[in-house]
């Protein structure tokens, strides 16, 4: 039988990987490994104890806030601010991002970026949902309080990114910059056990994941290359939970897309706290990750907290495709 390597062990072994690593970014990963479990009881029983259901307020985008939303932001806040390692938190939940009191004068060197429940839309009907987070390292005097310009990085700057997917079973994905790996939560121990080791993603894949319902809101270019998916045969899966969306289509190969439409004309998905850790992750697994102006979304500029932002990421050859589809069928003068 395989040894089992536990999220703390491996975390603690890859942190020989950095010569002058010093421990703060382990000890920041591991803080999210608790909050993880901790957001994954609550998620599991949330039809118990009352915490599903709307809470009556809106986040500053507009989507309404469930009351496990509110919840894994505090207990995530709570963690980063145990850990002593995180300076601040943007967050999709908070207008602004927040300040962590530095813990026994430590001068925290990080700043996390997050979306504590993405797909929260499905908790009430039982469909998997997913957090999603970044790490940055600051840009700012270590000795002062963390500043909006320690977030308003773009995302080739992230040192750390990473998922939870609370789906049939929990898995903790993260990169650190040196490739995937995925850790799945064994309830009879408490731990995040290693499953996913190296992970990479399919060339290609035959799975595209986008809503459907918005065809005739899509420019073109979209139209004719998600017929072209569908007169090749491909499936159509789209949860509506971009980590669960995602997370498939790394495993099996495919693409994910959240054009522009008439409802967000800047698309959909906030680039901070979304775009880029996915980004991050996916490109680490050796698949693409760009806009519908085929830039890179990693080296797009990040000049607001919630700024927005189309992507399509996934498998290498179905990015590529989307690319070409885009140069054949966009006006030139577009
Ligand atoms: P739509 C969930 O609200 C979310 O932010 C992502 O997780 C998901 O991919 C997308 O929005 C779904 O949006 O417009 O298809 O319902």
């Amino acid at each position: 039988m395989n040894r089992i390597t536990t999220l703390d062990e491996f975390i603690i072994d890859k942190q020989k990987d950095f010569p002058f690593a010093t421990g703060e970014l382990s000890g920041l990963l591991r803080d999210i490994g608790v909050a993880a479990k901790i957001v994954n009881r609550e998620v599991n029983r949330a039809g118990l104890v009352n915490i599903l259901g709307l809470d009556g307020s809106t986040n500053q985008t507009g989507d309404e806030v469930k009351k496990l939303d509110i919840f894994a932001n505090n207990k995530i806040i709570e963690y980063m601010e145990n850990s002593g390692e995180c300076s601040g938190i943007a967050s999709e939940e908070l207008e602004d991002f927040i300040k962590l009191p530095s813990k026994a004068n430590k001068e925290a060197k990080y700043v996390l970026v997050v979306d504590p429940l993405d797909g929260s839309s499905n908790i009430d009907v039982n469909v998997s949902v997913g957090t999603i987070f970044g790490i940055y390292r600051r840009v700012t005097d270590h000795k002062q309080e963390c500043t909006i310009e320690d977030f308003l990085q773009p995302g080739n700057k992230l040192v750390a990114a990473g998922y939870i997917l609370y789906g049939t079973s929990t898995i903790l994905i993260y990169t650190t910059g040196n490739g995937v790996n995925g850790f799945t939560l064994d309830p009879s121990l408490g731990e995040f056990c290693l499953s996913h080791k190296d992970l990479t993603i399919p060339e290609y894949g035959d799975f595209y994941s986008i809503n459907q319902g918005y065809y005739l809101q899509f420019d073109l270019e979209m139209r004719r290359y998600i017929d072209h998916c569908s007169d090749s045969k491909r499936s159509l899966r789209y949860i509506g939970s971009m980590v669960s969306d995602v997370h498939r289509n790394i495993i099996y190969g495919g693409i994910f897309l959240y054009p522009v439409t008439r409802k967000n004309p800047l698309g959909k998905l906030r680039i901070l706290y979304e775009c880029n850790p996915m980004a991050m992750i996916v490109e680490q697994c050796g698949g693409r990750a760009i806009n519908s102006n085929l830039e890179r979304i990693l080296d797009v500029p990040v000049t607001s907290l919630h700024q927005k932002s189309p992507i399509m990421l996934g498998s290498k050859h179905l990015v590529n495709e989307y690319e070409e589809f885009v140069m054949k069928y966009r006006p030139q003068n577009k």
